[in-house]
């Protein structure tokens, strides 16, 4: 195995556990899955595609959390252990620069990345169609919005945990009004947060691979390796019974991130469990977080089940490299 190191923070006590005895596989699901249920709060039906970051030795979350009247919105969670979250039962109240309400009237999928002393937020966002959402945070109490990235249509905006090259990097994926029957990963730059563009392509939905043969997406902020960044992203195929969402990963090159170096032919994570093959939209898994730890290469990947549950699977950084460079497709 090559000695395959992240550039990151060490985090101790991250959840973990042993890959079981005897499964031949590099992603392995948490036995305490699904750790949030139906019903999470008086208000919310379902929390999933949810976002973790370490937050003062404990963890803090931003929810994606689908009302009974069938609305998503986004709330604030704390955490000691990463695996048992205590949801605000309000809305997160998005204030914009000058202080004014900057309520979106949605707000779904979130992302959270730490960059530098600031914590910042993307989502999909209602701007007449979804779009890219920005805010940041710095305490997990006040939010501050940002200017909305991109005229619409996009979704899946995903920001890199540093500047590259001396610009912000995010991931995102051009779609549609509806549930999108297309799709592929773009990277757009800004010097500033503000203003974006020198538009790149990134990847393709799946030529090899049927599973991902409708589109695909960026999940978690891509992960910083000396070999490249590692960026886990969902990728749909379509059935005749509708969508199937599984995942894949893929490394992207450090200094030109719009370089695949590699990229898995066959998906890491597919439903197979009851609780991602069976709830409000059968068979989904959709990463959105990870935790990682320096020293001894542990992910701890968060993804949403059936757009009901979230869940949790874990991989080890060496060994999963090494087997996406040996099940590669580019
Ligand atoms: C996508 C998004 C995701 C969702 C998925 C499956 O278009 O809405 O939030 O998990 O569909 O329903």
């Amino acid at each position: 195995m090559s000695k395959v190191r992240i550039v990151a923070e060490s985090l101790k006590n991250m959840p973990w556990e042993d890959k079981p005895e005897g499964l031949d596989a590099v992603i392995w699901r948490s036995s305490k899955n699904p750790i949030i249920n139906w019903n999470p709060i008086p208000v919310g039906a379902r929390a999933f595609n949810s976002a973790v970051v370490p937050f003062e030795g404990e963890f803090a979350g931003v929810f994606r959390i689908d009302y009974k009247n069938g609305r998503p919105h986004l709330h604030a969670g704390r955490s000691e252990d990463g695996l048992e979250w205590e949801i605000a039962h309000e809305p997160i109240e998005w204030l914009d620069e000058k202080g004014n309400d900057a309520k979106p009237g949605y707000a779904y999928d979130p992302r959270v990345v730490k960059i530098e002393d600031t914590y910042y937020i993307q989502w999909c966002t209602d701007f007449h169609g979804p779009t890219i959402g920005l805010g940041l945070t710095r305490d997990f109490k006040n939010f501050t919005r940002l200017e909305n990235l991109f005229v619409p249509y996009n979704r899946n905006g995903v920001l890199f945990p540093r500047k590259i090259n001396g610009r912000y990097v995010m991931l995102n994926r051009p779609s549609d009004t509806g549930h999108t029957p297309f799709g592929d990963i773009f990277l757009s730059q800004s010097p500033d947060l503000k203003f974006w563009g020198m538009h790149r392509h990134v990847m393709s939905k799946g030529e090899l691979g049927w599973w991902e043969g409708t589109k695909i997406g960026g999940g978690p902020a891509p992960i910083e390796t000396p070999e490249g960044w590692l960026l886990f992203y969902h990728g749909v195929s379509n059935t005749c019974n509708g969508f199937v969402y599984s995942m894949g990963a893929a490394i992207l090159d450090l200094e030109n991130p719009d370089r695949v170096l590699y990229r898995t032919r066959d998906y890491l994570l597919t439903p197979e469990k009851e609780y991602e093959t069976t709830g409000f939209v059968p068979n989904v898994v959709f990463p959105c977080a990870t935790l990682h730890d320096a020293e001894t290469g542990r992910i701890a990947i968060y993804y949403g089940a059936a757009d009901t549950y979230t869940a949790l699977a874990y991989t080890q950084v060496e060994e999963l490299v090494d087997y996406i460079k040996y099940n590669s497709q580019v």
